[in-house]
């Protein structure tokens, strides 16, 4: 087989870039590891900045969304009972996030592969990239005990934290820096109404808590938990009243409860390596940076890395240049590490850790303070929230 970019993973970013490829005309075949009921079972990210739903219309994919997504203007903070909203819409100029889960997401982009015929291939073993250093690269897999082998010009590697990619480079020049967090997360998602129209974000003595949502009937809500926990050891009631213990009475009284469709537990972690490019070979997505989800960034890094590598493959399919290509790296890893910067304030701020001294909590309501006093600090936060410019 032969294609112009062999595509690993088929979660977000593979899939953007894959569209976008396709729409400019550049052939591209997409792998994963797994089924794509599979990917569809993951229970994700559900907050987008304006630019990654524009990169959804772009794309084709973006009708559905545009229909179904909840426009929030602001969110709450909320320190020891104590609320305050961030008035996003205001502060930001403008601008607002779109909430929609990565699960529908993810659908709307396989669906539309699928009815454009693009050739996707789930199961596929043992994938591996190949020659990325010199012109001729190429990836081989194995598909019902059969080896396979696809040429292409470029690869792409969207392939996720767990991925090929990063191991394979791993030995070969990257570099990563990584921060870990002595907490997770642990998520529950319901068909029952929000307990609010916007979200909230919880510093509690008991440890953060996050009220979110997927649309007007189904919630999604989180409670901070230690790492070594397990999430059988959590019942569905358990949870409710875990947070509404976190949450300040009126809010509590209202949370509406119901049986789990989904209980899991993410661990916290910052994590970028550098660079993202190999010869051939470039990353994208959680193959390249995990941030922690308090900011609500990881799926709008990998939207944001996919539009600079997109930008630069056209130019060198289109316009002949190799010029985007070759500033990938540099562009993606600048907007990379003001999201990380800024998911590690968020988690700082809003989480109570294990070994934390006084001296820490009295930081953490003096950043609460400013929040509340200083028009120029929650500018600051709500800048980032709903997204720096690409
Ligand atoms: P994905 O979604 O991990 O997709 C990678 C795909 O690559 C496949 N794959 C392979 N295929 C072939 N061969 C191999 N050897 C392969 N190894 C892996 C996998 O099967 C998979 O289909 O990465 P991508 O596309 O870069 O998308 C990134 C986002 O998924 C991610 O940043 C966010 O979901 C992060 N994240 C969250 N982000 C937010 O903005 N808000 C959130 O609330 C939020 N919650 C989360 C999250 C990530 C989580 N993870 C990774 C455990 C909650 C969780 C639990
Ligand atoms: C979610 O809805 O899953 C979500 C929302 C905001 C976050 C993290 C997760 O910061």
């Amino acid at each position: 087989m032969r294609t112009q970019v062999a595509i690993i993973g088929s979660g977000p970013s593979g899939l953007l870039l894959g569209q976008l490829l396709h729409r400019a005309g550049i052939d591209n075949i997409i792998l994963d590891r797994v089924s794509k009921e599979h990917i569809l079972g993951r229970i994700r990210a559900g907050v987008l900045e304006e630019g990654m739903a524009q990169m959804m219309e772009e794309a084709g994919v973006g009708a559905r969304m545009k229909r179904e997504n909840l426009l929030h203007d602001g969110f709450d903070m909320v320190f020891d009972d104590e609320v305050h909203r961030i008035d996003l819409f205001n502060l930001s100029g403008g601008k607002r996030v779109h909430v929609y889960g990565q699960t529908e997401l993810t659908h709307d982009l396989m669906d539309a592969r699928e009815a454009e015929g693009l050739t996707t291939i789930h199961e596929a073993q043992n994938v591996q990239p190949h020659d990325f250093d010199g012109e001729k690269p190429y990836v081989t897999y194995e598909k019902d005990g059969v080896s396979q082998r696809i040429d292409c010009d470029f690869i792409a590697g969207c392939d996720g934290f767990h991925g090929v990619c990063r191991k394979v480079l791993s030995d070969g020049g990257m570099q990563t820096f990584e921060k870990v967090y002595p907490f997770g997360w642990l998520g529950l998602l319901a068909d029952v109404p929000p307990v609010h129209h916007e979200l909230i974000y919880v510093n509690h003595a008991r440890g953060f808590a996050l009220c979110s949502q997927r649309s007007e009937t189904r919630s999604r809500y989180y409670v901070q938990c230690a790492v070594s926990e397990n999430v059988e050891d959590w019942s569905a009631d358990m949870f409710w009243d875990e947070l509404r213990r976190r949450l300040p009475d009126e809010t509590a009284q209202k949370v509406i409860t119901g049986p789990a469709l989904e209980m899991s537990i993410a661990p916290l972690r910052s994590v970028v390596s550098e660079p993202m490019r190999f010869g051939r070979l470039f990353l994208a997505g959680d193959a390249a940076h995990i941030v922690p989800p308090t900011g609500a960034k990881g799926l709008n890094l990998a939207a944001s890395d996919v539009h600079y590598l997109f930008e630069g493959l056209r130019e060198h399919y289109l316009d002949r240049s190799d010029a985007g290509l070759d500033v990938y790296s540099q562009k993606a890893l600048h907007r990379i590490w003001n999201a990380e910067r800024f998911s590690w304030w968020m988690t700082s701020v809003m989480h109570r850790f294990p070994d934390m001294s006084t001296f820490d909590r009295r930081i953490q309501q003096a950043e609460f303070y400013q929040l509340v006093h200083s028009k120029a600090a929650s500018t600051a936060l709500a800048e980032n929230y709903v997204g720096l410019p690409y």
